[in-house]
């Protein structure tokens, strides 16, 4: 199947926070496609990826970068698909870095902005599948589904503890 969603990150070694994204769309069977592209490395190219990812049936590009992370933002200013970005820990500064650069984009050119590292990850991927969801009755009702089943892990999660408070 043609991909709908792109997970590009700036160097391969984001990819271990950045697999937590394409794990989430394997779980919903979202095709989707994996690449390395930066935005100081790789300009053009990545320009061009930007420009042409729609006309491929591309619907949502998520960017994961670390360091001064220009990914997102350079995507998004060549696309008008929703842009996803994912901050991440590359450098002393703790991913606070990549999550200024990511997150403060000037008005006309969004940037969904989501937490630095593998939680980030994960809800990029989820916000791509509900966008996905708005106009696919089968992935919103997945979505559903893993809402109720993180319910009752919680309320599992709340029997434990009262268990073990009432040995205290
Ligand atoms: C960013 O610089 C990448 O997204 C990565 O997080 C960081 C470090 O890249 P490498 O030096 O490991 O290639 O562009």
């Amino acid at each position: 199947m043609e991909p709908k969603i792109a997970v590009i990150m700036g160097s391969d070694s984001d990819f271990e926070v950045m697999s937590e994204a394409v794990k989430v769309l394997k779980e919903y069977g979202v095709p989707h496609e994996v690449s390395v592209r930066s935005a100081h490395r790789t300009p053009e190219e990545t320009a061009l990826y930007a420009q042409e990812a729609e006309s491929r049936g591309i619907r949502v590009l998520i960017a994961g970068a670390g360091a001064a992370a220009h990914l997102a933002g350079v995507l998004a200013s060549k696309a008008t698909i929703p842009v996803i970005g994912v901050p991440l820990h590359a450098t002393p500064l703790g991913g606070l870095d990549a999550l200024l650069a990511t997150v403060q984009m000037p008005a006309g050119i969004p940037v969904a902005t989501m937490a630095i590292g593998k939680a980030g990850a994960r809800n990029a991927a989820l916000f791509a599948v509900q966008i996905l969801g708005l106009s696919d009755a089968d992935l919103s009702g997945k979505l559903k589904d893993a809402r109720g089943k993180m319910a009752a892990a919680v309320e599992a999660k709340s029997r434990k503890v009262q268990a073990a408070a009432e040995k205290l």
